[in-house]
C-alpha cells in the first residue's frame, strides 16, 4: 500500500485511529500507535491543559508517533496549537474548517497535516493550501457527518487529488478494510470499532450500548438544525429529533434553543455513561461490532482479514 505518510511514521498498518471527543483518551490513542498504527487523541472543545494531559498519558505508555484531533472551530484553538509544538505532537489531523491559517507554522515543525474532509470540493481545496493528505469521510460515520456515503466519497476524492486519500466511515473489519482500498484509498480511518476496545475507557453503559446495536439503531441529529452527528438512539436524541421538526413548523424557528439540548451530552455518554441524555456517538458499523478485545488483537484480525480478501502478503504477522 503505497503512502508515504505511513511509511515515515514507521507504521505496520495502514490504518488510522480517528479521532473521538472524550472517547479518544491518550491512553487509546497509545495503544493504537503501540500495536502499529496511528492513534489520535480527540480534543473537542478542549483548553490547552487538558490536551496537554492526555498527550503526556499517551507519551508515557508509549515510545511510537501517535496524533492530536482539534476542532478548529474552538475558541481555544491557538492554545491547543501552542501544546502541539510544545509537546512534538507528529501529525494533526482538523475537523471543521480550514486548517491553512496554522500550515505554515506546523510544517516548519514537521507536523504532518490531515484535514478531515467531507466533499470532493474540499479535499481539492485542501490540496491546493498545501495539506499532507485528506481523510475522506462518510457519513456512516459516528460523531459529526456529512451528506455523502463512503462508498460514493472515496473513488471521487481519490480521482480529484494527487495527495493520500484516507478512507472513513462504515469501515469495521478486513472487509471494509479492502473495500476502501480498492476504492482508491491508501489509508483506512476507524472510529466506532475501537469504542469496544479493551484500552477505550468510555464508560462501560457506551461500550455496552455499542455492543447491544444493530444496524438500524444510529440517527443522525442536526438534520434540520444544520449540524448533522451520528449517535445511537436513545431519549436525548429522539427528543432532540422531534424539536427539530416542530420548530420547522413555526414561523420563526428557534433553532438555537433545540441545538443546545446537545450541548455537554457526549461527556455524558462517555463520562457519566448517561443511558438517557448523552449523545452516544456511533457509526452505523456498530450493528457488527460484538465483542471488547484489545487494540492489538483487533488490528491483527482485521489486517489479516483485509490482506487475504486483497490477495497480498500480511507482512504484519
Ligand atoms: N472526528 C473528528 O474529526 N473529530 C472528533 O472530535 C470526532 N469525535 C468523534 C467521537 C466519537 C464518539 C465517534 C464515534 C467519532 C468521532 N469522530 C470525530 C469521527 C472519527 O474520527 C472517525 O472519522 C469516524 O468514527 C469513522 O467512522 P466509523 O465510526 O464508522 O468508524
Amino acid at each position: 500500500i503505497d503512502n508515504p505518510i505511513f511509511d515515515k511514521l514507521g507504521m505496520k498498518y495502514p490504518i488510522v485511529e480517528g479521532g473521538m471527543t472524550w472517547a479518544g483518551t491518550g491512553a487509546l490513542a497509545a495503544a493504537v500507535s503501540e500495536a502499529g498504527c496511528l492513534g489520535f487523541i480527540g480534543t473537542g472543545y478542549w483548553h490547552g491543559d487538558e490536551v496537554r494531559r492526555e498527550v503526556r498519558r499517551a507519551k508515557e505508555l508509549t515510545d511510537k508517533p501517535f496524533g492530536v484531533n482539534v476542532m478548529l472551530m474552538s475558541r481555544h484553538i491557538r492554545e491547543v496549537f501552542d501544546v502541539i509544538l510544545e509537546e512534538g505532537v507528529k501529525v494533526v489531523a482538523t475537523g471543521a474548517g480550514d486548517p491553512s491559517p496554522f500550515l505554515e507554522e506546523l510544517h516548519a515543525a514537521g507536523v504532518t497535516v490531515i484535514p478531515v474532509v467531507p466533499s470532493v470540493s474540499m479535499a481539492k481545496m485542501m490540496q491546493r493550501k498545501g495539506v499532507d493528505a485528506v481523510v475522506a469521510e462518510g457519513m456512516e460515520s459516528g460523531g459529526h457527518i456529512g451528506q455523502m456515503t463512503t462508498m460514493a466519497l472515496v473513488p471521487q476524492v481519490v480521482d480529484a487529488v494527487d495527495i493520500p486519500v484516507i478512507a472513513a466511515g462504515g469501515i469495521g473489519d478486513g472487509r471494509g478494510v479492502a473495500a476502501a482500498f480498492a476504492l482508491g484509498a491508501s489509508g483506512v480511518q476507524m472510529g466506532t470499532r475501537f469504542l469496544t476496545a479493551t484500552e477505550s475507557e468510555v464508560h462501560p453503559n457506551y461500550k455496552a450500548k455499542v455492543l447491544k446495536a444493530r444496524d438500524i439503531d444510529t440517527i443522525i441529529t442536526g438534520n434540520i438544525v444544520g449540524s448533522r452527528v451520528r449517535v445511537l438512539k436513545n431519549k436525548m436524541a429522539k427528543e432532540y429529533v422531534k424539536r427539530e421538526v416542530e420548530e420547522i413548523g413555526k414561523p420563526e424557528p428557534d433553532y438555537e434553543t433545540v441545538e443546545k439540548l446537545e450541548s455537554g451530552t457526549l461527556r455524558a455518554a462517555v463520562v457519566d455513561g448517561d443511558k438517557n441524555g448523552g449523545a452516544f456517538m456511533a457509526g452505523q458499523i456498530s450493528g457488527m461490532v460484538n465483542d471488547e478485545k484489545p487494540v492489538a488483537e483487533i488490528l491483527a484480525e482485521i489486517w489479516a482479514q483485509a490482506t487475504d480478501i486483497m490477495g497480498i502478503e500480511n507482512k504484519a504477522k
